[in-house]
């Protein structure tokens, strides 16, 4: 009875440790240059509250100062049941951690959301797939209370098969295993641009 009790408490503390936002992995040496470019959303996790719904895409560029700006859009709905294509710009700062942002993004139209969030990039292989985490509060315990996170990919189809396995295995380690939607694109966003 007592070794089981003694192993439960074991895997409560590797559960909890594992679900702590200062340990999660992100990718090594990341690689602005190579992350450039078009990303489409093709899995989200939601944060509370308002949030781009579907037909996401962002667009990173990287300028010759080595500074990381993005543009991106996605369908919304606003208060009063306005379907809306958001079209968002945002800045990047660092953090001393390559693959871990200060994201700043703002609406091109003034009523659209602004924020200040973290964007850590969690794994890339830069031609296929990309897994990006954000944790807007923390609980006590140093575990996340809100949270949003997109899957990434090169190709609007969707993710390779072989690039699956890899995804899933992060969401699991991100704790978000399970708490993903579908991203769909529809060519919602492509007449409003
Ligand atoms: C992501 C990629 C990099 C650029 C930006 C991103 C996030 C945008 C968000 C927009 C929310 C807009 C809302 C508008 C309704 O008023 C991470 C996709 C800017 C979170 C909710």
């Amino acid at each position: 009875m007592l070794r089981y009790v003694v192993s439960l408490w074991f895997l409560t503390l590797a559960w909890a440790q594992e679900c702590q936002v200062g340990n999660i992995q992100v990718v090594q040496n990341f690689d602005r240059h190579r992350y450039a470019g078009r990303w489409y959303a093709v899995g989200k996790k939601d944060p509370e509250g308002l949030f781009l719904l579907d037909n996401i895409e962002a667009n990173f560029i990287v300028a010759d100062d080595g500074s990381m700006t993005a543009t991106a859009r996605g369908k919304v709905i606003l208060l009063n049941n306005w379907e809306m294509c958001a079209q968002m710009l945002a800045t990047f700062e660092e953090t001393g951690e390559p693959a871990k942002f200060r994201m700043r993004y703002w609406g091109v139209a003034a009523y659209l959301q602004t924020g200040n969030d973290d964007h850590w990039v969690i794994d890339t292989d830069y031609d296929n797939y990309a897994i990006h985490y954000s944790c807007r509060v923390l609980n006590a315990d140093g575990t996340c209370q809100d949270s949003y996170s997109f899957i990434f990919s090169r190709h609007i189809t969707g993710l390779r098969l072989e690039d699956q396995a890899i995804v899933t295995q992060k969401k699991n380690d991100l704790c978000l295993l399970g708490k993903y939607r579908r991203v769909a694109h529809t060519g919602f966003c492509d007449s409003s641009s």
